[in-house]
């Protein structure tokens, strides 16, 4: 499956054009540390085909978008967390500032609840 937006940060991190501190990559997704980190452990995770956001994801790509959520928790554990949070900001308002679809790992401090 393809898929790509040439004006894309997140396809153009996917590509390789801009670099990033990858983490993992499957055949459907590509991780790697946020720029602006929030916690010791703060990892994104994209799918490689663009949609903008998870739920357009997993309306186009079901396959993916499970795919993108069980590796969010591989790479929690791999990290040594079994607790975490998994993010999603779906839309401006939100919080979502790249529209390309992505998860944020966040784990290794103490994550308070309700999220500011
Ligand atoms: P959100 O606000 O939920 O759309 O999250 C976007 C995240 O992307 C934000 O936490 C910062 C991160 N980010 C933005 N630009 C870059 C970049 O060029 N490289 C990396 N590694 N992360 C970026």
């Amino acid at each position: 499956m393809s898929g790509t937006d040439p004006d894309c940060l997140f396809c153009k991190i996917v590509a390789g054009q801009i670099p990033a501190e990858i983490v993992s990559e499957t055949e459907h997704t590509v991780a790697f540390r946020d720029i602006n980190g929030q916690a010791p452990t703060h990892v994104l995770v994209v799918p490689r085909l663009h949609a903008p956001d998870i739920a357009s994801l997993a309306v186009v790509a079901p396959d993916v978008a499970a795919s993108l959520l069980l590796e969010t928790r591989r790479i929690a554990l791999e990290a040594g967390h079994e607790a975490y949070r998994l993010v999603f900001n779906t839309g401006a308002d939100a919080g979502q500032s790249v529209f390309h679809a992505h998860g944020h790992v966040l784990a290794g401090r103490d994550l308070s609840w309700p999220p500011g």
